[in-house]
């Protein structure tokens, strides 16, 4: 027998076991959004009076929040970032073409900031982790480092009052998974739908799908039509946090509603102060180069990546507008 609607009795498009709920197509949407709208209020994100920056990569969690908050009627402009990661399947460019297709086709008077690696800095992710320490196995530490540098730099000086990223209930578990396995008590700390800009030089950090799984953005997505990258960045295979995430699949499976519960769970623990954390602020200062907030003497990590290497193009604002 076919699964009906809970609001109108169609067909139901998305059953979600974990909220005893299935939902039509239309109304699955109409659910969604309003979802990512109380999500946004729980967690005091951010409000219609403030301008966010979204962080998207092509795929279909940034995708899907940019139209989202788009809809809700948010000052939501997009930020790309150029890894220049090829890996045989042209994954930067894939990328990038999304995302200028998600603009053009669907919300033409958005704005997106692209910000190309290779153009502003000389390098692309790849060939700067070959030649430095940290990249050497795998680009991933340097790549995390420039793109947490530049959503953040991009952020700030551009006067947004937050930082949106796509992250999603199962991005979310996977990394407090991780971080409990390990007992890093200093990333569990930091760890939540917002981090504030606890100090000068950071912007604001908000992630309005963490309490989707991501089967529920995937859904958004495929209804709703939005044309996304499937494919993973090749750099993501064999990492620990898919691992993860396979392993709680299977819990997932089992009983549906523990991540859920697992994630929600941590955050009313740490409300109500039942884990309490030492947070270790180290003393920042701007960086010599960049003018950026580091812990580090001197220059700060992100300018350290680019100290042998001359810029083959020094462009003053390392922004770049479509339709400008
Ligand atoms: S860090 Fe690593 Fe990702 Fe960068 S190199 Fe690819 S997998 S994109 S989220
Ligand atoms: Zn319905
Ligand atoms: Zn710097």
């Amino acid at each position: 027998m076919a699964i009906r609607c809970r609001k109108c009795g169609r067909e139901a498009a998305i059953m979600m076991r974990q909220h005893r709920l299935a939902l039509c197509d239309e109304h699955y949407l109409e659910w969604f959004v309003e979802q990512t709208e109380r999500t946004i209020r729980m967690f005091r994100m951010f409000d219609r009076s403030e301008r966010v920056l979204v962080a998207v990569s092509g795929g279909k969690d940034s995708l899907s929040l940019w139209d989202v908050l788009l809809r809700l009627g948010y000052q939501a402009d997009g930020l790309y970032i150029g890894l220049g990661i090829d890996g045989g399947i042209r994954y930067s460019d894939q990328s990038y073409e999304k995302c200028m297709r998600f603009v053009e086709e669907r919300w033409p008077e958005a704005r997106l900031i692209v910000v190309d690696i290779q153009e502003v800095y000389g390098e692309t992710i790849p060939e700067v982790a070959a030649r430095t320490t940290r990249g050497r196995d795998k680009p991933c530490a340097v790549c995390g480092l420039v793109k947490r540098y530049v959503m953040n730099r991009v952020a700030y000086e551009g006067g947004y009052a937050a930082l949106a990223t796509g992250h999603n209930l199962d991005d979310e578990v996977a990394v407090l998974f991780g971080n409990v396995m390990n007992w890093q008590a200093g990333y569990m700390a930091r760890q939540g739908p917002v981090l504030p800009a606890s100090r000068p030089g950071f912007a604001r950090k908000v992630k309005p799908f963490c309490r989707f799984y991501e089967r529920e953005t995937a859904a958004y997505a495929l209804l709703r039509g939005i044309d996304y990258i499937y494919d993973e960045c090749p750099y993501a295979e064999g990492s620990t946090s898919i691992a993860y995430k396979e392993w709680l699949a299977k819990l997932e499976e089992e009983r549906p509603g523990t991540k859920l519960r697992f994630y929600l769970g941590f955050l009313k623990a740490k409300e109500e102060g039942l884990i309490a954390f030492r947070t270790d602020e180290a003393e920042l200062h701007a960086c010599e180069k960049c003018g950026q907030p580091t812990s580090a003497p001197g220059i700060c990590a992100f300018c350290r990546l680019w100290e042998r290497r001359r810029p083959a193009r020094v462009i003053p604002n390392p922004v770049r507008i479509s339709g400008s």
